[in-house]
């Protein structure tokens, strides 16, 4: 089974230590000498998802889309990292049932912490009604009922939430 591509999908609020861990996955898979591909959703949204918006039905392009590139990378195995928020359930779904090797990964901090968090600040104008349909506060997020991880980023280190993720992995025998 080794040298099989997967994708490794993290998928949670804004805010929840998805980049973050995805950066510390990447590093640490490169240091066992693994090629890894990483597609974050803020970068995505630069090129392959230029001018989509964030209503339900351009998030879900922009995951089928995303889904189809990291499905032509892993099939050629090369394994992929995905940190997008990916909020509704159904498209999901839809790429676990039909991409092989795929793992659902749960970035789950509760919205208060996120939004304590507030890195960028977006938060704060998405209360202040700047910004429209942002995810927790006016937009729904549809948390994973049967992720294949989940790392509480409240309550555990990033370290630790990255060594539950390489477990997985060697536990697979994917890496
Ligand atoms: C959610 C938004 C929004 C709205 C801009 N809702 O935490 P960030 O800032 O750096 O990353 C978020 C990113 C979300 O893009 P995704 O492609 O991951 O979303 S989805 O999977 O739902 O398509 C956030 C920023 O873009 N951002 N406006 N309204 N996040």
């Amino acid at each position: 089974r080794k040298n099989q591509g997967f994708i490794i999908w993290l998928t949670g609020l804004s805010g929840s230590g998805k980049s973050t861990i995805a950066k510390r996955l990447e590093s640490e898979l490169k240091e066992r000498a693994l090629l890894v591909e990483v597609l974050d959703g803020d970068i995505v949204r630069m090129n392959l998802s230029k001018g989509l918006s964030f209503n339900r039905e351009d998030r879900d392009t922009n995951v089928r889309r995303v889904g189809f590139v990291a499905n032509l990378l892993s099939r050629n195995e090369v394994p992929v990292i995905v940190s997008m928020i990916s909020p509704y359930r159904d498209v999901r779904d839809e790429l676990k049932r039909t991409i092989t090797n795929f793992i659902e990964v749960y970035i789950n901090a509760p919205l208060e912490v996120c939004e304590a968090r507030d890195v960028k600040g977006l938060y704060a104008m998405a209360r202040a009604g700047q910004l429209k349909s942002f995810t927790g506060i006016d937009a729904p997020y549809e948390a994973p009922l049967t992720p294949d991880i989940i790392c509480y980023t409240s309550e555990e280190t990033i370290q630790e939430s990255v060594t539950r993720i390489t477990a997985f992995l060697e536990s697979r025998d994917y890496i």
